[in-house]
């Protein structure tokens, strides 16, 4: 595909559209402070003379513990621009796993906005502000195929992977969703997801490639901010308390992108009634965000692939490749291939478990979610899909728990919109008894304790292991 860009694209945009706004800066009175795009490329330009003063170099990694702000999204930007490599790290980790994770990753430079975290994490540590007494020239062009991002990415076991991205993957990404949902350049796109998540990231690659507006807010406005723009990226939770929220009586949202985890179509249809346009999205960190999406309608699936990606099913599972699959896992200083040893095959194994029906493709679950119950096959995304569309279900993930006569039997850990009582939990179970086979019957119903529910996902070896102390 031809570049997006010949140069840095907020230069660009500095050329082409340089009095309007860029970015806003929204506060609690639904204020903004807000730069144009000749602004944003001069406070970029600002922030990486202040980094190179401290001596961050081409193809350096800097960490960036901290939660969303506009100092992260300049510091990103300004990360790119000397052309070293930006890796976000999630604040909220115990101070032993953002260590783990930090000697794994070997970075060169941290940047937190916490000085007490900062004082606890070894390495050196930069500084917004410091004194730049000689401005220097950035020997850095812009290369679409420069690496610029580390994104860390659980899987079911072991330390995080780092997904290494060129900005051309990030833009073929861009394009490929902005070909199916309409965003403007007079359109605004808030920063609702972290940019230590690939759903953040991909919201600041699509405002570059439009040259469109970004909205960013203190965590404790995202809700009230979604009055304030067109467009918004959110996982279903998100989007369920915007819906209890007061905040959805008035707001001015165009389109949403919903993907991360199931999207119950009872859902998307709410949102519909309060006015709301609901894109249904498949994505993973690997693909540089969403694979394959669709208007949300009355079905379950999650729509058709996306220009610049390829996807088939092979034995059910669903494997990718295309312009956005990244460059390969970040170990040790290098990039490893992510693709198996077959030299021929440059297909990505995704490990999730994929149905066509009618050219539109159906998530089934993780193959490596599956247990085994008294020598059934239990796909707890399958008990999840069931249990969701009982109206008091909000929020359901399924796990198994040991026993002495199946081996494993499952258990249900939800979110519900009444008390969890025996009343709930006997209309809960004859429900299931009216629709799945006795094995896929939950044993238990059990309330999801709420620091669950505060990240991007709900990890099912974090829940396993909580599950684990509660017999
Ligand atoms: C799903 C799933 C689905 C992912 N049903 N399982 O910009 C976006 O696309 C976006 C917008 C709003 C919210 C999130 C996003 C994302 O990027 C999500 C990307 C993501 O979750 N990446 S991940 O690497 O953290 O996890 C990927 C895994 O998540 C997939 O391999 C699936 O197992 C699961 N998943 N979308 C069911 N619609």
């Amino acid at each position: 595909i031809k570049p997006a860009f010949q140069m840095w694209p907020w230069q660009y945009w500095a050329e082409h559209r340089p009095a309007e706004v860029a970015v806003a800066l929204g506060d609690a009175n639904a204020d903004a402070v807000t730069w144009n795009w000749i602004e944003v490329t001069a406070n970029i330009e600002k922030y990486a003379q202040r980094l190179v003063a401290q001596g961050v170099k081409r193809d350096q990694l800097v960490a960036v513990v901290a939660p969303n702000s506009i100092e992260v999204l300049w510091l990103l930007l300004a990360i790119i621009r000397v052309g070293a490599r930006y890796v976000g790290l999630n604040p909220k980790l115990p101070l032993n796993a953002l260590t783990e994770q930090l000697t794994a990753l070997n970075n060169d430079y941290i940047w937190c906005d916490n000085s007490e975290l900062a004082a606890e994490l070894a390495g050196e540590t930069l500084s917004l502000m410091p004194e730049v007494t000689s401005e220097r020239l950035i020997p850095v062009m812009w290369q679409e195929h420069r690496p610029v991002s580390l994104t860390l990415t659980s899987g079911s076991t072991g330390l995080p992977k780092a997904v290494v991205h060129n900005a051309q993957s990030h833009l073929a990404s861009a394009r490929g969703l902005l070909k199916q949902m309409t965003f403007t350049a007079d359109d605004s796109w808030l920063l609702s997801l972290p940019l230590f998540h690939i759903s953040g990231l991909a919201i600041v690659w699509r405002w570059l490639y439009r040259g469109a507006s970004i909205v960013v807010v203190a965590p404790e406005l995202q809700q009230q901010a979604l009055q304030w723009v067109t467009h918004a990226s959110l996982v279903p939770t998100q989007l369920q308390r915007f819906l209890n929220s007061d905040y959805v009586q008035q707001h001015k949202l165009k389109q949403v992108l919903l993907g991360g985890a199931t999207i119950p179509v009872s859902l998307t249809t709410a949102a519909q009634q309060a006015g709301i346009e609901c894109w249904s999205g498949y994505g993973m960190t690997e693909m540089a965000s969403t694979i394959t999406a669709k208007r949300a309608n009355s079905s379950a699936g999650v729509g058709t692939v996306l220009p610049h990606r390829e996807l088939i099913l092979r034995d059910g599972e669903i494997c990718v490749r295309g312009n956005v699959l990244c460059l390969g896992y970040y170990r040790n200083k290098t990039i490893f291939s992510l693709l198996g040893c077959d030299d021929d095959d440059d297909w990505f194994a995704t490990k999730d478990l994929g149905e066509w029906h009618d050219d539109e493709l159906f998530i089934r679950g993780r193959a490596d979610n599956m247990f085994i119950s008294g020598g059934e096959n239990v796909q707890p995304e399958d008990i999840e899909q069931v249990l969701l569309q009982h109206p008091a279900v909000n929020q359901v993930i399924v796990l198994p728990m040991t026993d002495q006569e199946f081996g494993a039997r499952p258990v249900a850990i939800l979110t519900t919109s009444e008390t969890l009582d025996n009343y709930l939990m006997d209309k809960l179970a004859s429900y299931m008894s009216q629709h799945v086979a006795p094995y896929k019957r939950p044993i238990r119903y059990i309330t999801l304790p709420e620091k669950f529910t505060q990240n991007v996902k709900i990890s099912r070896a974090d829940l396993a292991q909580w599950l684990a102390t509660q017999e």
